[in-house]
């Protein structure tokens, strides 16, 4: 696996990119234009900008997260075809620095959703939560509001600029239903996973979090099947996936190793992070030991290594510990440990593989 590490960008970001290069093993950034609505096309400029800040702290650019998708798109309507050209130029833009791996998501209106941004664990510390039975009740309108007062930070996801239109888009999604969604976000493939594949860059979708509809808006990554026929609507090697163990381990029904070992060569990106999901289908998030959650992330480490993974690994949220003031679910602190922990199963796999192999040889030479 090739460790990365998300980074939002100079200014935008509590953490700098010196104390990133000291986590061990982190080889690239993660990272993104986040100044940028989505639909516009990425300007050459910026791009080698971040590119020029990634290769003096010695990091590669490899991986963005995310070239966002215009509700536009997702919602089928005619000028789609404008912003699917402005997204097939941003890609020719990010090939020319040698990115290889574009994240993105297809989710109507919100990007991921909590309830909470600090919610207090009983180690105290704090990390984001999503409180089902209130959601359920909760308008949108509110739950913006509180992510705007709770935090200092745009979010990814979260940007004010469409927020503003939050009753529109409400509106707009009204008769748009999964099937439509499918119908859109093949449309969307189509175009971009050749123009994508022709340059070198694989696209990898980011399931829903969390995986189920909300605000009865359509949500369509969200299980094995669907993310089987995600990968059939146009079935090519570029047309993958972000596996996010957080996102799918909020429903403890998905086996996440078993998705790994199926679609193991369409996984670009793995994002590797715990929940805790409690009886009442509510869930935090956690430190990444599996003990703490209830993802097994090392049967998830495992499933990785034995199929002998080689895509780019990021640890994901984490908690906000050791009074450290940052973005939500984006400290340097826990992430950091969360990476070493992935390191730890990962290590202690290979050796046990490597012994092996060894002792086959062994043997092999002794008959
Ligand atoms: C949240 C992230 C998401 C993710 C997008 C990818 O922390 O996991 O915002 O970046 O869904 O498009």
């Amino acid at each position: 696996m090739k460790m990365v590490f998300r980074w939002f960008g100079e200014d935008n970001d509590t953490i700098s990119l010196k104390h990133i290069k000291q986590i061990p093993g982190v080889e690239g950034i993660v990272w993104a234009l986040h100044h940028l609505p989505a639909g516009e096309v990425w300007p050459l400029e910026d791009i080698r900008k971040v590119k020029q800040q990634a290769d003096e702290a010695g990091f590669h650019i490899d991986v963005v997260e995310s070239v966002n998708v215009h509700e536009d798109i997702k919602l089928g309507l005619p000028t789609r075809d404008k912003y699917i050209e402005n997204y097939l130029q941003t890609i020719k833009n990010l090939a020319t620095v040698g990115v290889k791996v574009i994240c993105y998501n297809f989710m109507p209106v919100f990007d991921w959703i909590r309830t909470d941004l600090f919610k207090a664990l009983p180690d105290g510390s704090t990390a984001m939560y999503y409180d089902r039975q209130m959601l359920e009740n909760m308008d949108p309108n509110n739950l913006v509001k509180m992510i705007s007062h709770d935090n200092d930070f745009t979010m990814p996801g979260w940007e004010p600029e469409r927020l503003a239109y939050l009753t529109d888009l409400f509106k707009q999604y009204e008769n748009v239903t999964e099937e439509d969604l499918w119908d859109n976000l093949q449309y969307f493939l189509e175009r971009v996973i050749p123009v994508a594949a022709e340059h070198g860059i694989k696209m990898a979708i980011h399931p829903d979090d969390p995986p189920w509809s909300v605000f009865g808006l359509p949500r369509i990554i969200t299980h094995k099947e669907n993310i089987q026929r995600l990968l059939n609507l146009v079935d090519h090697p570029n047309n993958g996936l972000t596996l996010c163990s957080g996102s799918l381990g909020s429903n403890p029904n998905i086996d996440i190793p078993e998705i790994i070992r199926e679609f193991a060569d369409r996984i670009h990106f793995a994002h590797i992070r715990n929940v805790l999901v409690y009886d009442n289908g509510s869930f935090i998030e956690t430190s990444h030991r599996t003990s703490d959650g209830t993802v097994d992330i090392y049967a998830i480490v495992k499933a990785y290594h034995e199929v002998n993974f080689t895509g780019y690994v990021r640890p994901d949220h984490g908690r906000h510990i050791w009074d450290e003031e940052c973005r939500p679910g984006y400290g340097l602190y826990d992430r950091g440990m969360g990476i070493m922990y992935l390191w730890g199963i990962w290590d202690t796999l290979q050796r046990d593989r490597d012994r092996e192999e060894y002792e086959n040889v062994a043997n092999t030479r002794k008959y």
